[in-house]
């Protein structure tokens, strides 16, 4: 877009009626959201030289331009005359030609005051201009007064006094300039006299709102932006609007100080300081409900969060009090989370707008923005489910600290998940708590970028600054930010410039760090005063109706204070994030301990593998290479057998035949990493024509989705937790390209998805794929780091429970999350289906190879443990070792056993379910082969893989009566070795321990 400017001098000599006519309709076609203005220039136009022409201001010509090709009558007639005989070709001085209505005194101008005319009008656009971008730099912003914000020491080039920079003077003050196009504050007005068009710029861009949108790259929201905030009188408010939010800063100001009253002492994170933010949320749901919008699925950290969910969300109070009580013991299992932690779902009406909304803010961890994605995964799932394609009935807000938004790059990555078709949730609304600090660091330690909100910029959402001294400064912006939301579905930030009043939380000195900052907030007035002092000047209010307010308010505290103390014990399932409304019975329970079958009517499943070896539509052209790839999986239907890919297919057409939606997302998935999946046919001669045949198994069937991702592990794993949290008859799975990627997304992994249930009582039946194996290709691309999943299970390596015929169930309902690492395709199948066939919900870790790899018959369930089924199992008394393995590593034991010959000496059994630990059937295996010694073998390092976790179990399962033996890597401070030869080495090593009869004779 920028480049327009340095090229709009070169105006071309069009012959106005036909390229007006085409530029126009160029304008037309490529829509709001590109406009490039590649308009044909020639650039041999002798004003091309003007000086006065160029930089900045010419933009406005450009403008001006751009608006007289399209008509001619939109511009001034005296840039009509212009333009004409520009295009004419006019040359140097003459372009100017008064036109007739201007009367003698304009053409009888002698040459120079004609170019001294444009000359004065180009500055007064420029000075116009520079207040768009640049008025928020002298914006009013900061509540404590001091300077937030370092532009460079730019020179300001604002206000009466700074004319002079603009080549003006003063005597031009009181002179009339026609405005631009491109300004709103003449309201009916065409021109206005210098003083005034500076005094109503003033008004609209250097007060308490700084307006930062000038980089946004579409020239209909600028016009959207400009009209919201440069039209004289916009920001009027009614007297009950006044007084509404006069109420609304009463309830958010003395909700803090009630709880600073009854518990001074304890941790709680309170507002105080920016108590605007709950005027400023209700505004944005008021407004979005008044649009249509029905759910608001919000994200926040720890600061204020008790108040949004006492005065936006409306939890009972008491319900928020008894959480302070230490006496308290919570009536749901698990560790539960602090009060400033958890998420809350309500349904309730609006009251303004007098609609049902429900509003649910999703539980967090300390891990700040971290939600982010997840919130944005939930509101794209609702959306999904009730076909909300444009967001028009659900969205999310997220709320940010200052320090959190500039420093965490998870706020990068899930701005670049808004505008992705899969991933979109059509604009999100982004407060930002600004209180310009973070715990005790000054923002000018924090952050590279003059404001915390820089970050959007990349996105192009505009940027409203705020001083949240103002509140109905705060409002309006919030107004317009549901609006531009609303009207663009693009993502917008409101920016609270605030302070904290207290240290980061109430036991904390600020004085320390920060003394000169806290010696001004200690001056500050509150802003409810400030404000209620405003209404009661203007006669809006009464000191009495303010005071009965206050009361009303401070007694409805001290009621739910009372009833609170009628709490006998805490109930977590209370403040549940994502209901699933008849998944449970009403207790939250399961509503069996059952599951069905995993498998597959074999005629249901050759269709799938019809569908997966075809092209389900006419006319498409589908690469050779993948004709021979579907030709290869037809023929294995043919056989009844199933590779890796085949087994997924099978897995997902079969569930989404059965009403489940499926989908899959991750980095290059659509296609598969290993190219083996193939999603998504392209048509090789129709560009961007694609298909899908997951999508035409049956007509009545669930929607497929599959996505290639943004190269974001964190931002995408954690968005598909929050899609799979909407629903429970939804398979989510997440593909990390290889499993070692998924570090970083790490925080998602630990915060949630392993703890999730403990903390928050919230199930989730998310499934991460991940391959895994090490086949020579170096430390990275090998290791899906198993053991990390291992360690972060829950059941305990040195209790072997009672083996009863539940235990299965009862295992998988106790523990926090599966770990699976199958070693065929069938069951793999099987374990993708019984994600869905368990009666609750647990997160899936599956490591898997890539898929090079055997083909498989179909079983019918999944299989926890595959014994061995050989030689040796039929001669029981004859084996002298059994080699438990999982995944692939098993083939290359296989092999090896049968090269050394020792297929009836050697039984070799699969854990495929590695946690919840099978004991169940690791005992038949250890009681079966009663004189064999043990060996656990693995390709990973010692120190990593599944060793040490199931090292303990095997020993538990008997008593601690026989050893468990180790033959694999040695440990390694690396997964894997980056040379080729020494991967082979270490290959053999292994395998020549596992399988050498007297290795371990000298241990004890
Ligand atoms: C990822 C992460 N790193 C560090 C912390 C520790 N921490 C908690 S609050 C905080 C300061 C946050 O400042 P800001 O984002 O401005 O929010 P504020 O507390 O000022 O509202 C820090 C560093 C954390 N919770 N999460």
């Amino acid at each position: 877009m920028y480049r327009l400017r340095t090229c709009a001098v070169r105006l071309c000599p069009l012959t106005p009626p036909k390229h007006a006519r085409s530029a126009s309709r160029q304008r037309l076609a490529v829509g709001s959201a590109q406009r490039t203005f590649q308009l044909i220039r020639c650039y041999a136009a002798p004003v091309s030289t003007k000086p006065f022409l160029s930089g900045s201001s010419s933009s406005y010509v450009e403008e001006m331009y751009c608006a007289w090709l399209e008509n001619p009558k939109s511009v001034h007639e005296s840039w009509d005359s212009f333009f004409r005989h520009a295009n004419a070709g006019a040359t140097l001085g003459t372009a100017y030609q008064s036109p007739s209505a201007l009367g003698v005194s304009l053409s009888a101008l002698p040459q120079p005051s004609v170019e001294k005319l444009v000359e004065d009008h180009l500055a007064v656009q420029t000075l116009i201009r520079a207040y768009q971008v640049r008025g928020h730099h002298v914006a009013k912003l900061n509540p404590l007064v001091i300077s937030c914000v370092n532009f460079d020491q730019a020179p300001v080039t604002m206000g009466l006094h700074q004319v002079g920079f603009y080549g003006l003077t003063e005597s031009h003050l009181d002179k009339v300039f026609r405005l631009p196009k491109t300004t709103f504050i003449g309201g009916s007005k065409a021109a206005l006299p210098l003083r005034e068009i500076i005094r109503r710029l003033e008004m609209a861009y250097c007060q308490h709102i700084g307006v930062e949108f000038m980089f946004i790259n579409n020239l209909d929201q600028c016009q959207w932006i400009r009209q919201k905030f440069e039209k004289p009188g916009v920001m009027q408010f009614t007297l009950e609007e006044k007084r509404t939010l006069l109420a609304r800063m009463v309830r958010a100001t003395r909700f803090e100080e009630f709880l600073h009253r009854k518990w001074s002492s304890e941790k709680r994170f309170g507002l105080e300081g920016c108590e605007s933010l709950i005027p400023a949320l209700k505004t944005i749901i008021d407004k979005s409900s008044e649009n249509g919008v029905d759910s608001v699925i919000l994200g926040m950290s720890h600061r204020g969060r008790l108040n949004v969910l006492a005065n936006v969300i409306r939890k009972e109070l008491e319900q928020i009090f008894c959480q302070f009580d230490p006496k308290l013991e919570a009536a749901d299992e698990g560790s539960g989370d602090v009060k400033y932690h958890l998420g809350m779902y309500h349904r309730r009406i609006n009251r303004v707008t007098d609609r049902n909304i429900t509003l649910s803010l999703v539980a967090n961890p300390s891990h700040l923005e971290a939600v982010d994605p997840v919130v944005q995964g939930k509101t794209k799932a609702e959306q999904f489910y009730c076909g909300d394609t444009q967001g028009n009935r659900v969205m999310s807000v997220l709320l940010h600290g200052d320090a959190a938004f500039a420093g965490q790059g998870i706020v990068y990555e899930t701005f670049h998940l808004s505008d992705l078709p899969s991933y979109t949730t059509h604009g999100t609304v982004h407060v930002v708590v600004n209180n310009q600090i973070g715990f005790t660091t000054d923002p000018r330690v924090a952050r590279s970028s003059p404001y915390p909100t820089d970050v959007a910029r990349v996105v192009n959402a505009p940027i409203f600054h705020v001083n949240t001294d103002n509140p109905e400064a705060v409002v309006y912006v919030c107004n317009v930010a549901a609006e531009w939301r609303a009207t663009f579905h693009k993502d917008v930030v409101v920016d609270l410039v605030c302070y904290r009043k207290n240290g980061h939380n109430e036991m904390d000195e600020p004085m320390f760090t920060q003394p000169l900052m806290y010696k001004q907030i200690k001056q500050q007035k509150a802003v409810l005063q400030k404000y209620a002092e405003k209404l009661m000047a203007e006669g809006a209010v009464s000191r009495q109706e303010y005071e009965e307010e206050i009361a009303k308010y401070d007694k409805i505290c001290e009621e739910a204070y009372a009833r609170s103390k009628d709490e006998k014990i805490l109930h977590i399932k209370h403040w549940l994030d994502s209901p699933w409304p008849g998944f449970f019975t009403l207790d939250g329970q399961p509503k069996s301990m059952s599951c069905q079958s995993t498998g597959v009517e074999e005629e249901e499943l050759a269709h799938i593998g019809g569908v997966a070896s075809s092209v389900p539509v006419k006319d498409f052209t589908i690469h050779g290479g993948l004709t021979r790839v579907l030709r290869g999986r037809g023929a294995l239907v043919a056989r009844r057998a199933a590779d890796w890919a085949l087994g997924e297919y099978m897995a997902f057409g079969s569930l989404l035949k059965q009403g489940v939606h499926v989908r899959l997302s991750g980095q290059d998935v659509e296609r598969g990493t290993f190219s083996h999946r193939h999603h998504v046919l392209h048509d090789q001669n129709v560009d961007k024509r694609t298909c899908i045949p997951m999508n035409h198994i049956a007509p009545d069937q669930a929607p497929y989705t599959v996505c290639n991702s943004s190269l974001s592990e964190y931002g995408v794993l954690g968005f598909e937790l929050g899609f799979a949290m909407a629903s429970p008859d939804a398979l989510v799975l997440w593909e990390a390209q290889f499993g070692d990627f998924h570090n970083t997304a790490q925080c998602i992994i630990d915060q949630f998805i392993c703890a999730g249930q403990t903390k928050w009582v919230r199930q989730n039946g998310i499934v991460l794929l991940l391959p895994h194996g090490l086949e020579g290709m170096g430390p990275e691309h090998s290791s899906a780091r198993p053991e990390r999943f291992l360690q972060m299970c829950n059941d305990d390596p040195d209790v072997c429970p009672t083996l009863t015929g539940d235990l299965a169930m009862q295992q998988l309902y106790d523990c926090n999350w599966i770990v699976v690492n199958c070693s065929s395709p069938a069951n793999y199948f099987h374990v993708l289906r019984r994600q869905i066939l368990l009666p609750f919900r647990k997160p899936v870790g599956t490591t898997k190879p890539k898929p090079s790899f055997p083909q498989l018959l179909f079983s019918t369930y999944f299989r926890r443990l595959i014994p061995e089924e050989g030689t040796a199992s039929h001669n029981p008394a004859g084996v002298k070792r059994i080699v438990f393995c999982t995944g692939k590593v098993y083939y290359d034991l296989a092999k090896e056993r049968k090269t050394k010959g020792l297929e009836e000496t050697v039984a070799i059994t699969r854990i495929e379910q590695l946690s919840p630990f099978p004991f169940d059937l690791v005992k038949p295996e250890l009681d079966k082969y009663q004189q064999a010694d043990l060996v656990w073998s693995q390709e990973e390092h010692k120190n990593q893989g599944y060793y040490d976790y199931v090292r303990p179990r095997i020993c538990s399962t008997i008593d601690h009566t026989r050893p468990v033996r180790y033959a694999g890597r040695e440990p390694a401070a690396a997964p894997a070795t980056g040379n080729k030869k020494a991967h082979l080495v270490e290959l053999k090593r292994f395998l020549d321990t596992a399988f050498n009869l007297d290795a371990f004779q000298d241990q004890p």
